[in-house]
C-alpha cells in the first residue's frame, strides 16, 4: 500500500494483541473491526494498521514492510533484527526462565554443564550461555516446551513464564532468569530518511508516551481543612505542586493533585489522619508532561 501511511504491525491474534489495540485506541486512533483482515487503515489518523504473527514483524520492520511494530523483546532479539528499539509498552511483561524438574535445585548455573536444555529461543540461550561460559547442549523445541523433560527429551527447559502455572502444573520450578521481556516499539533504521513518515511516527510516539504517562498516574481529589493544608501536602508525592482551590466553607480547600496509580492505597490513609476527606480517585486518559 504506497499512499505515504505509516505502517504499524501488530500481532495478529495472541497474547499482545487485545493490548496492543488498546494502547493504539487511547492515543486516539480510531481502529474499525478488523475481523480477519490483514490490512486496516485507521480512520482518523494516516496509518495502516498490518496484523501479522509475532514472529514475522521484527524481520518485516527491518526490511521496510513495515515502518513501525509492537512485538515482545524476545522475539526481536531471538529474530536478531537490526532494527530500533524505540520504546517499551510497559505490557506483555514475562521472563525467559531456566526450569527444572521440582524435586532438584539449581543454585549455580554452572550446575547446566554437560546438561540438555529445551527452548525455543536458542540464540538468546545460547548467548546467555557464552556469556557465562557454559557447555550445554540446546534442544531447539517450537511449542510445548515445558514437556520436554517428563519426556526425556532434555534435563531442563528454558521458556517464558508469567504466573509460573504452567511450570507447576508440569511439576517444573523456576531456576534463573535468562532474560526479561516486555512489548516494545520497534521501527525501520531508515525511517529518518522519509521526512513525512517520520514526522507521523514522532507523533504517534507523543500519543504513546502520553497514554502510558496516564496509565501510570490518577487524578486525586480530596477536602481539605485550611489548617491541615500542610500536613496533608507532606503526605502528598512532591514531584508536581497541587491544585489547591476555595470551597464555599471559607475553612475548606479542595486539592487535587496527580500521584503514581500504586501510590494511592499506601497514602490514603495518612492522607486521612491529615484531615483529608472526600478523597476521590479518578482515572486519566491522556497525559502530556
Ligand atoms: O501466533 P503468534 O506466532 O503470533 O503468537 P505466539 O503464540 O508465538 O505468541 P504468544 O501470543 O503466545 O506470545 C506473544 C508474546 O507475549 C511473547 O513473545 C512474549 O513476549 C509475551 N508473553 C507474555 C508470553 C507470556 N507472557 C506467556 N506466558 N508469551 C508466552 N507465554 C507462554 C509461555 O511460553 C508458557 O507456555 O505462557 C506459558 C507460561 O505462562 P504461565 O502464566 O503459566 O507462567
Ligand atoms: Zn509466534
Amino acid at each position: 500500500m504506497a499512499n505515504g501511511n505509516l505502517k504499524l504491525a501488530i500481532q495478529k491474534s495472541g497474547r499482545l494483541s487485545e493490548k496492543s489495540l488498546q494502547l493504539l485506541r487511547t492515543c486516539g486512533l480510531d481502529i474499525e473491526n478488523y475481523s480477519n483482515r490483514l490490512i486496516v487503515t485507521t480512520r482518523n489518523y494516516e496509518l495502516d494498521l498490518l496484523f501479522l504473527r509475532d514472529d514475522d514483524i521484527p524481520e518485516y520492520v527491518q526490511d521496510g514492510v513495515a515502518d513501525v511494530g509492537i512485538v515482545g523483546e524476545d522475539v526481536v532479539i531471538e529474530k536478531e533484527a537490526d532494527v530500533e528499539m524505540i520504546k517499551k509498552l510497559g505490557f506483555g511483561k514475562c521472563r525467559l526462565m531456566l526450569a527444572g524438574p521440582e524435586n532438584e535445585d539449581i543454585k549455580e548455573i554452572q550446575e547446566i554443564n554437560g546438561k540438555r536444555v529445551a527452548t525455543s529461543y536458542p540464540k538468546i540461550l545460547a548467548n546467555y550461555f557464552r556469556d557465562n561460559k557454559i557447555q550445554a547442549k540446546i534442544i531447539q523445541i517450537s511449542g510445548s516446551v515445558e514437556i520436554a523433560p517428563s519426556l526425556g527429551v532434555a534435563d531442563y527447559i528454558c521458556d517464558i513464564v508469567s504466573t509460573g502455572n504452567t511450570l507447576k502444573l508440569n511439576k517444573l520450578k523456576k531456576y534463573m532468569t535468562v532474560f526479561d521481556s516486555e512489548a516494545v516499539l520497534i521501527g525501520n533504521k531508515n525511517i529518518e530518511k522519509d521526512s513525512d513518515k517520520y514526522s507521523k511516527l514522532k507523533n504517534l510516539i507523543v500519543r504513546i508516551e502520553s497514554a502510558l504517562n496516564a496509565k501510570n498516574s490518577k487524578y486525586l481529589m480530596m477536602n481539605v481543612p485550611k489548617d491541615s493544608l500542610e500536613r496533608v501536602r507532606e503526605v502528598l508525592p512532591s514531584l508536581k505542586s497541587p491544585t489547591i482551590l476555595p470551597l464555599a466553607d471559607e475553612s475548606m480547600l479542595a486539592v487535587h493533585a496527580v500521584i503514581p496509580s500504586d501510590m494511592f492505597w499506601e497514602i490514603q490513609k495518612d492522607l486521612h489522619e491529615a484531615g483529608a476527606s472526600g478523597l476521590l480517585l479518578v482515572p486519566i486518559e491522556n497525559m502530556i508532561l
